[in-house]
């Protein structure tokens, strides 16, 4: 695959440090009292968002799980209105009523964003059977952790993509543990991929997730494969850098595991890349850097600034 040019690495850096910086500054406003409900952070994952999204065509679709704020980005939502949403105001992407885990933009066919573990598998396999019904050359990317695998939902899901032959990329954040439960004591067959085999449909590789330039390679091959000969499951390796949400005591883990992680940090290594690349792109880097910081201070003042939802927005968009 053609290397991505120096203009697409930079965009693909100022991304994944908007990501990064998003979330911390979430972090700091959900110990304030400000973010309420859950918040579960997408830190140490964003190569595998980034390259991700960037393998989408124009026409495709992209959904997930509760981990979506990186993806939300990474599509293109406004950060002013994904940190409304956050903080619960009327200007947030959903109007305040969503909050951090149902982050959508229908359009940009990014469908969100669900709480219920492996619960949009089977929205996943409607949107393709859309497009296969209607003959669209459209794929749809249904990102899940690796938790969702062992849900009922991810066998009729895989099931129906393989006898209905649906365009469905099914790709799993491999990130080790299902809250603080370690794969390998939940799944039978951790190698996830393996289980392609018994849906019958395409075994795609196990990818380096903390590396934006494989990802983005796989995830443009599982895509041109879904398009022209059905559905394919995926891994991405990837690791959380923070707990599982906020507040996890993180018994599960050691901190040299998460330090050996951390050393490996996606946005350093895609740092390292361009430099390497591109002599004298430290001054680009710097000054997305800066940037990024100015975004995010945007995107905090206008949710703070912004109105709580009233009454007639609490009872509307109900279905009673
Ligand atoms: C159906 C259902 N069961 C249990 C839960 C509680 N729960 C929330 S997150 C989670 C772990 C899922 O892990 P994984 O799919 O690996 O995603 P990750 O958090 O690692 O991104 C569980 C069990 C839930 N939300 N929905
Ligand atoms: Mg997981």
């Amino acid at each position: 695959m053609a290397a991505p040019g120096k203009e697409t690495l930079l965009e693909w850096y100022r991304t994944m440090v908007l990501i990064r910086r998003f979330e911390e500054r979430c972090a700091e406003l959900y110990q304030q009292g400000k973010i309420g409900g859950f918040l579960h952070l997408y830190i140490g994952q964003e190569a595998t968002g980034v390259g991700i999204v960037s393998a989408l065509r124009k026409n495709d679709h992209v959904i997930t799980a509760y981990r979506d704020h990186g993806i939300a980005l990474a599509v293109g939502m406004d950060p002013k209105h994904v940190m409304a949403e956050m903080l619960g105001k009327r200007t947030g992407t959903s109007g305040g009523k969503g909050g951090s885990m149902h982050l959508a933009d229908r359009s940009r066919n990014f469908w969100g964003g669900y709480g219920i573990v492996g619960g949009h598998l089977p929205l996943a396999a409607g949107i393709a059977l859309k497009a296969r019904y209607l003959e669209q050359d459209e794929v749809v990317v249904c990102m899940m952790g690796d938790g969702a695998t062992n849900i009922g939902y991810f066998h009729e899901s895989l099931n129906l993509s393989a006898i209905w032959d649906l365009p469905v990329v099914w790709l799993v954040e491999n990130n080790g543990y299902g809250m603080g439960t370690a794969v390998d004591r939940a799944s039978g067959q951790p190698e996830i991929v393996k289980r392609a085999i018994g849906y019958g449909i395409k075994e795609g590789p196990r990818i380096d997730g903390m590396d934006t330039l494989a990802v983005h390679d796989a995830v443009s091959e599982a895509i041109a494969h879904a398009s022209k000969h059905g559905p394919i499951l995926m891994e991405s390796l990837t690791y959380r850098f923070e707990g599982h949400s906020m507040g996890d005591p993180e018994r599960y883990r050691t901190k040299d595991e998460v330090a050996r992680y951390t050393e490996g940090d996606p946005i350093g290594r895609l740092r390292g890349y361009i430099i390497d690349q591109y002599k004298g792109a430290a001054k680009n880097l710097e000054a997305i850097e800066q940037e990024v910081v100015k975004t995010i201070a945007e995107a905090v003042e206008f949710a703070e600034d912004s109105p709580v939802p009233t009454y007639d927005d609490l009872v509307s968009h109900v279905y009673a």
